[in-house]
């Protein structure tokens, strides 16, 4: 399949988002193998797949089409930008574009948790397998599913492994990731899916002992009782002796957090900022990024970094395929994430109320980030 490379400097950033030095000092090593996903109308054929050597191995299950993502696009911005105070959903994020900020962000000095999180599954990999001897590995909201190799190299080094079952809403990245693993793998099958988390959890194929990963510390993503009901839904999923493992950012000085959420190079505004170009061109509205300030502020309260956009002036957005006027009044804030931090004890006391029973607790070594596996009860 044509991967489309995208480097940082074929994304389109504009002059006042971020100085053209700041953005040579990002490491773009990691900015390959991103297609059109969530915020884009750009679907790729499955004709590389079908075509594959290997696809005996490989299934894709697109439980999710264009026309869907688009309906629920619509419905959700509706609710969002018509609710007090508005909000946007953060899976809005990630176009091709939004994917490439975000794998931009994972490289900063001041965004720690994916070297941290990587850091751990690097020593505890071997571990998480011979604990779990898992047979099915599935993984919530996989993209490429980098990181995730290391659980696979660990999985298999151990003799258990049979299926990868990576679930995104972004088909190319798991058609390119598959393709891959299959030929890295040649024990390995691959079952991908295409669904979206509220909708299409309990169509997850899964055979014997499962493994299910959930990392990068995206279920902070989640507000508590989204939260809940999502462990709720995964217990119910995975049943008896199924297991969890999931990556948590953990609580910690407020400057370390908030630093993280405001690079000094401007990558997460403009990440944050990415979701109006997409309502622009999914939707037809006319939202001007820069009417728009970047906001991100750890919540010692709520434990959370909540993010936001700030209209810099009084205006009014058209939304043509909502047939909606939005009116912002000058300094209105919308919420378009937020990310929750952690501490272990209350971790620990909700997934028990969820029913998981902890089966290991993992830190790097300044504390910055927590991998923790559970087993349903
Ligand atoms: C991908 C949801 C884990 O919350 O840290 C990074 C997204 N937003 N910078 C996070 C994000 C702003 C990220 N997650």
């Amino acid at each position: 399949m044509a991967l489309k490379v995208v480097t940082i400097d074929d994304l389109p950033i504009g002059p006042g988002d971020v100085s053209g030095a700041a953005v040579s000092l990002v490491d773009t090593r990691g900015l390959g193998d991103y297609e059109a996903c969530m915020g884009s109308l750009r679907t790729e054929s499955s004709a590389p797949v079908l075509g594959y050597p290997s696809r005996r191995r490989f299934t894709l299950d697109v439980l999710i089409e264009e026309a869907d993502r688009l309906a629920l696009l619509r419905a959700e911005a509706r609710r969002g930008l018509t609710r007090r105070p508005k909000e946007l959903p953060p899976k809005w994020f990630y176009d091709e574009r939004g994917s490439a900020l975000f794998d931009a962000i994972t490289s900063l000095p001041e965004y720690y948790l994916t070297r941290r999180e990587r850091a751990i599954l690097r020593v505890r990999a071997a571990e998480i397998a011979a604990i779990t001897g898992a047979r099915t590995l599935v993984e919530l909201g996989a993209g490429t599913s980098d990181k995730t190799r290391l659980l696979i190299d660990a999985l298999d080094a151990a003799g258990t492994l049979e299926t990868f079952v990576p679930f995104d809403v972004c088909r190319p990245a798991l058609e390119a990731a598959g393709a891959a693993l299959l030929d890295e793998y040649p024990r390995l099958a691959v079952h991908a899916v295409v669904g979206d988390f509220d909708l299409h959890l309990g169509e997850i194929p899964h055979e014997g002992r499962t493994l299910m990963a959930f990392l990068g510390s995206t279920i902070g993503n989640f507000p508590v009782e989204a939260r809940v009901r999502l462990l709720g839904e995964l217990r119910d999923l995975l049943g008896a002796g199924g297991f969890f493992l999931v990556g948590t950012d953990l609580v910690k000085d407020r400057a370390r957090l908030d630093a993280a959420y405001n690079d000094s190079r401007g990558i997460t505004a403009a990440f944050n900022r990415n979701v109006l170009r997409v309502l622009n061109r999914d939707l037809d509205a006319d939202f001007v990024e820069h009417r728009f300030e970047h906001l991100a502020a750890f919540d010692p309260e709520q434990e959370l970094v909540d993010i936001r956009l700030r209209s810099r002036v009084e205006q009014t957005v058209r939304v043509a395929a909502l047939d909606l006027d939005v009116r912002f009044a000058a300094g209105e804030e919308m919420r378009t994430e937020i990310s929750t931090k952690f501490q272990r004890e209350p971790l620990e006391r909700e997934l028990s109320a969820s029913g998981f029973a902890p089966a290991g607790w993992w830190t790097d070594r300044a504390g910055d980030f927590a991998l923790s596996l559970w087993r349903v009860g």
